[in-house]
């Protein structure tokens, strides 16, 4: 049994094989980030490869996602550290006309394991309900996602929004096509590549 029965599980959209393995893998105490990187998210940039080139469709697209999702919730309780009180609350949420959430999920996982309180506002969300949240809840952060080039347009729209009403909340950006340059011409406080590096955005940003 190795990560390449993982990858390859996704790749043939075998949900209940898919699962199997990975709880098999974690009992035996295999290391999780490699069963993420190399298992889940590896076969997902071949799917997307794929899609471009015309060689898979929207249906694959959505089952080897929907794979993924599934497995991540297996790994959740072992990226998710026992915790303590929160350090800080991070509002996250994918913008205004995108659906993808896998990454910002994973990055929400992330951000619960090392010590963050996390709201979730989910995917397709309007700039006034970041807004609307970020007045009730008052976070220290708010995390937008974006994976489609088109709507980092909406990514840049939501930043100009909340900026405007003049509250002391920070905002990072990430998902695919983000890079640094964006986040700064956007006026965003912060760009994380991958999970991870929002963890480490985050804390430099409330300089723990
Ligand atoms: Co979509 N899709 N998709 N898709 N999809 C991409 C993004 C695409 C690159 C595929 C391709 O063509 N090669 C392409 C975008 C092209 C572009 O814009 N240039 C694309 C397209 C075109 C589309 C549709 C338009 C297809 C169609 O309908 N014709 C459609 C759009 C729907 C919509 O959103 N309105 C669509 C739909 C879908 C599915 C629903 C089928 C499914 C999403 C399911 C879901 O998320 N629940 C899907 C999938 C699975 C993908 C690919 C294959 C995989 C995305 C993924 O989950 N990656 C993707 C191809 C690819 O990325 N290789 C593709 C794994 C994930 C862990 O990585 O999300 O990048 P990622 O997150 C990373 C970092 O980016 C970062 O950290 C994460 C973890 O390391 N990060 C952050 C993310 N958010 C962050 C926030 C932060 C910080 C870091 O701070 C707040």
């Amino acid at each position: 049994m190795a990560v390449i029965d993982i990858y390859q599980a996704v790749m043939n959209f075998n949900e209940a094989n898919l699962l199997n393995l990975m709880q098999k893998e974690l009992d035996e105490g295999n290391d999780v980030m490699t069963l993420l990187n190399d298992g889940l998210i590896a076969p997902l940039n071949e799917v997307g490869q794929k899609f471009s080139q015309g060689e898979m469709f929207l249906p694959e697209m959505m089952m080897a996602a929907q794979c993924v999702k599934k497995a991540l919730n297996i790994l959740r309780p072992r990226l998710i550290a026992a915790g303590a009180k929160p350090k800080a609350t991070i509002v996250l949420g994918t913008v205004k006309g995108d659906l993808h959430d896998i990454g910002k999920n994973l990055v929400g996982m992330m951000l619960e394991g090392a010590g963050f309180q996390v709201i979730d506002l989910g995917v397709d969300v309007d700039p006034q309900t970041f807004i609307t949240t970020a007045k009730n809840i008052r976070p220290d952060i708010i995390g937008l996602s974006a994976l489609l080039t088109t709507t980092m347009v909406a990514m840049e729209k939501t930043v100009s929004l909340i900026k405007g009403q003049g509250l002391t909340v920070k905002i990072i950006i990430g998902g695919a096509p983000i890079t640094q340059d964006f986040a700064e011409k956007i006026g965003a406080d912060g760009y994380g590549k991958d999970a991870p590096g929002a963890v480490k955005l985050v804390q430099s940003l409330i300089s723990i």
